[in-house]
């Protein structure tokens, strides 16, 4: 069983995407930041992949994956409103026991301050793989999204997948890249 957390700024499309991981409505998606109360929610699935994709030795397809609220308010480098010390110590505290995280950034908002720092400590200190997310393309013009990719790649020493949720677009990129990592843990 492969853990992946699903990490972010308020906003971003976390809970979507984990809506779209495992293709039911579980859990709560809005308009307004902070949405996430829970602080975590925890899914069994088995993530559909197709054939193409599949690990040839017959890696595990069964994911827990890990809504978190929000980290972070998107406009400062505060913690997010909802979030007591103790909160967010607990999601980061989750966050260290997965085995893969998808970092992900809203293409409206730009790398948050906040997360840019949280990145270097899990992917260092922690050493874990990160996949990062650029999501919600389908609202700004490709060159904002050119500027933003060539950002994060030389704040975060890493490329990322530009997707969108509506569109679908980058979908199969980040499937794609949790089956590559699901090979290793
Ligand atoms: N246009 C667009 N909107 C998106 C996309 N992904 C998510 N959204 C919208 O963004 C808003 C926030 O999505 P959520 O999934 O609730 O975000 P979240 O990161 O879970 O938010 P918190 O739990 O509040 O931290 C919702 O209105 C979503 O419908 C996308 O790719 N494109
Ligand atoms: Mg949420």
């Amino acid at each position: 069983m492969i853990k992946v957390a699903i990490i972010g700024a308020e906003n971003v499309g976390k809970s979507t995407l984990m809506n779209a991981l495992i293709g039911g409505k579980i859990s709560e998606v809005e308009a307004l930041p902070g949405t996430t109360k829970g602080l975590i929610r925890r899914r069994f699935a088995k993530l559909k992949i197709p054939k193409s994709m599949k690990n040839p030795l017959g890696g595990a397809d069964e994911f827990v994956l890990i809504d978190t609220a929000g980290l972070f308010d998107p406009k400062m480098e505060l913690r997010g409103k909802v979030l007591s010390e103790g909160k967010f110590r607990r999601i980061i505290d989750e966050i260290i026991s997965a085995d893969i995280v998808i970092h992900m950034i809203d293409a409206t908002m730009g790398l948050h301050r906040g997360m840019e720092k949280l990145h270097y400590l899990l992917k260092f200190r922690y050493e874990k793989p990160i996949i990062v997310v650029i999501n919600k393309i389908d609202l700004v013009p490709e060159e904002k999204l050119e500027e933003l990719m060539n950002l994060v790649k030389k704040r975060l020493e890493q490329d990322a997948i530009p997707l969108s949720l509506v569109t679908y677009e980058g979908f199969n990129e980040l499937l794609r890249a949790v089956t590559y990592y699901a090979q290793y843990v």
